[in-house]
């Protein structure tokens, strides 16, 4: 299940990491600010449907989240300072919702893609919880990562795009 990439300019090999946190388009945006971070994707994942549109999303019928795949260079991030960003930019504890966005499609989730990637999850979602930072039970489903489609291309880099619509970071 494993997946590696080689970043041919570097040599380096490149890791995968999938995210769901709320509406794509401002997870999107945080991941790419990261240094490490090579490339990102919009997309649905861990529902039932194949090729799912965003309106069928939309519907919180097809069991999908929207999330981002990441592309990242280990040698220059670790998985763990992809989780810290992960966690400071939603509120893992709402269920099935972030601020105004309600349904499945809005959970917050890590999708791993190797045993190293889920200890680590579950590792720091454990301290995470211990800390006291929040005051009720952190909910984030840490899960294989299943097929990832990628999502209509007017979703990809949206804010970069010039679109200021809905979405709230919190
Ligand atoms: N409430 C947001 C959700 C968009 S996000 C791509 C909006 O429609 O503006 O799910």
């Amino acid at each position: 299940m494993e997946e590696r990439y080689q970043n041919e300019m570097e040599g380096h090999e490149l890791k995968k990491a999938t995210f769901a946190a709320g509406c794509f388009w401002g997870v999107e945006a945080a991941f790419r600010d990261v240094e490490g971070v090579v490339s990102t994707a919009v997309g649905y994942t861990g529902g039932s449907s194949t090729n799912p549109t965003y309106e069928e999303v939309c519907t919180d019928r097809t069991g999908h989240a929207e999330a981002v795949e990441v592309v990242y260079d280990p040698e220059v991030v670790s998985f763990e300072e992809l989780l810290d960003l992960f966690w400071s930019i939603h509120d893992p504890t709402t269920k099935n919702r972030q601020g105004p966005d309600v349904g499945s499609q809005y959970r917050s989730a890590i999708f791993f893609y190797d045993p190293e990637q889920e200890a680590t999850a579950r590792a720091k979602m454990e301290r995470l919880q211990g800390s006291g930072l929040y005051r009720r039970e952190i909910v984030t489903e840490i899960v294989p990562a299943p097929e990832f489609y990628r999502a209509e291309e007017y979703h990809q880099r949206y804010f970069e795009k010039g679109s200021r619509r809905g979405c709230r970071i919190w």
